[in-house]
């Protein structure tokens, strides 16, 4: 998949002859997301579809940079040339902005290195080398825990005004990123800042069986808030980053492998449970002891997670669960009269008839344009094989189409996934629409193993593909 930029500009017309209807049809949604964005938002943060305007976050371009290799998989040569010319002329990191160390390294980082990598493009990397730099000040803390925020063009670094604390997730799902800057550059600052804060991690006490805390306070350097346990918001990509950082480095780090594997066991001691009547398997979040049937759409990485752990090695039954686990996630959606999950699910756990087992709390029936279930329905299908998985993408992406497609261009979060009458679109589409979720949707519906082959790439949590280092 390592194109020079004219040889992919050449073969770009012979890679839309090849792609099957479903995929064409993910290729014009991405072109109606695209051209919301182009006429409305353009070099900003984030359509706003329904008012045709755009809202910033940092200021950075954030959905153009995280759609760069979405566009060159897809194959949408000319949309990536206009955008590059974009990054090259008027992307610019030098700006009194404070940025999220997580979310701008997840999409901003890892957007330009994977755009790198497809490309072999030097601008990119160049950018990417710029960008890391300027978020190093938010290692500068007294336990070397990241703060969440930096400012990039002071250099200024510094916690949220209400807390010391990081979320667990956001500090220990940065290492891909910066571990690969380091291998590309040669500047082994980024890695050794990065590194420092998994083994930390690693030492630390408050965990339970492996799962980890949500919070982590940046002057200790200890875990705060203690006893709750989730794998939904604040700790989820903490599970991610360990397998996948195990597979990036050749599958050679012990301790990321047996912190992972514990992990899995923990979910299964303490977290699992079935829900009626269909008895459906979903994890459950711990709270001091009390055990809560809730479960955020953000967890449905996890499947996809476990198969692909499966996949390298790891114990067959990671797959049975993945497996189980995934069908919980598809009946999120399907059990919706929208077609499209919630942002939080609710199981039913009683034996009363004609109960669906997934249950939705008025606050929670939004849904974003997440990714996470389109995720495991591509590792499940690239490791299975089993067709179904991409009939369920297909369900899921119809029903994107029915209830968020803005006629004048993009697509929206929409506010109630119970009301088909009246979705309420929420007048957003997040980046990860376009970096995630469409990208997924189109590796799902192909048949070709070796596009992105899993053997040579790990996908960072935003989606964008990083090379799996050959053996030194
Ligand atoms: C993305 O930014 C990433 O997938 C992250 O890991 C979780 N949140 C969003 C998508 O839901």
């Amino acid at each position: 998949m390592l194109f020079g930029l004219r040889s992919y500009v050449h073969m770009a017309d012979e890679w839309a002859a090849s792609q099957n209807a479903r995929q064409k049809a993910v290729v014009d949604a991405f072109l109606h997301a695209w051209a919301g964005y182009r006429k409305f938002a353009w070099g900003h943060d984030e359509l706003k579809p329904l008012t045709r305007s755009f809202s910033e976050w940092f200021g950075l371009g954030l959905t153009l940079i995280d759609a760069l290799d979405t566009m060159w998989i897809l194959g949408l040569k000319k949309e990536f040339q206009e955008a590059r010319k974009w990054v090259s002329k008027k992307l610019r990191f030098r700006k009194d902005v404070d940025v999220n160390l997580f979310e701008s390294t997840i999409r901003i980082l890892g957007g330009l290195l994977s755009a790198f990598h497809l490309s072999g493009d030097v601008l990119f990397l160049k950018k990417a080398e710029d960008f890391g730099n300027r978020l190093m000040p938010a290692f500068r803390t007294p336990s070397k825990i990241p703060y969440s925020i930096v400012n990039i063009g002071t250099g200024v670094a510094h916690p949220p005004r209400w807390t010391s604390d990081s979320t667990v997730s956001e500090v220990t799902s940065i290492q891909l990123e910066f571990r690969e800057l380091s291998r590309l550059t040669g500047d082994k600052t980024f890695q050794e800042a990065a590194e420092e804060v998994t083994r930390h991690v690693h030492g630390l006490h408050g965990k339970l069986d492996g799962l980890v805390p949500m919070f982590i306070n940046t002057d200790r350097g200890s875990f705060t808030r203690l006893g709750v346990f989730t794998l939904g918001a604040g700790a989820d990509s903490y599970y991610e980053y360990l397998l996948k950082q195990w597979i990036q480095g050749g599958k050679k780090e012990r301790q990321l492998l047996e912190d992972y594997l514990e992990a899995v066991n923990g979910i299964r001691k303490h977290l699992l449970a079935r829900s009626e009547p269909r008895k459906l398997t979903f994890v459950g979040e711990l709270n001091h002891g009390r055990f809560s049937a809730r479960m955020d759409h953000l967890v449905c990485f996890l499947p996809g997670t476990l198969a692909l752990g499966a996949h390298h090695g790891l114990p067959a039954e990671h797959m049975k669960l993945a497996q189980a686990l995934m069908d919980t996630c598809y009946q999120m959606y399907r059990q919706m009269e929208t077609g499209l999950s919630p942002e939080i699910a609710h199981f039913n756990l009683h034996r009363t008839k004609a109960v669906k087992d997934v249950q939705v709390k008025a606050a929670d029936r939004h849904n974003l344009l997440r990714p996470e279930t389109v995720e495991s329905l591509f590792y499940l299908h690239r490791l299975t094989g089993d067709r179904k998985y991409q009939d369920w993408g297909w369900e899921i992406l119809r029903s994107f189409n029915t209830y968020t497609r803005v006629p004048s261009g993009g697509y929206s979060s929409i506010s109630n996934v119970q009301d088909p009458r009246h979705p309420q679109p929420r007048d957003k589409m997040e980046s990860f629409f376009l970096g995630e979720t469409l990208k997924y949707l189109y590796l799902l519906f192909s048949d070709d193993p070796d596009l992105l082959s899993l053997d040579t790439y790990v996908f960072n949590t935003e989606a964008h593909p990083l090379p799996i280092w050959a053996p030194s």
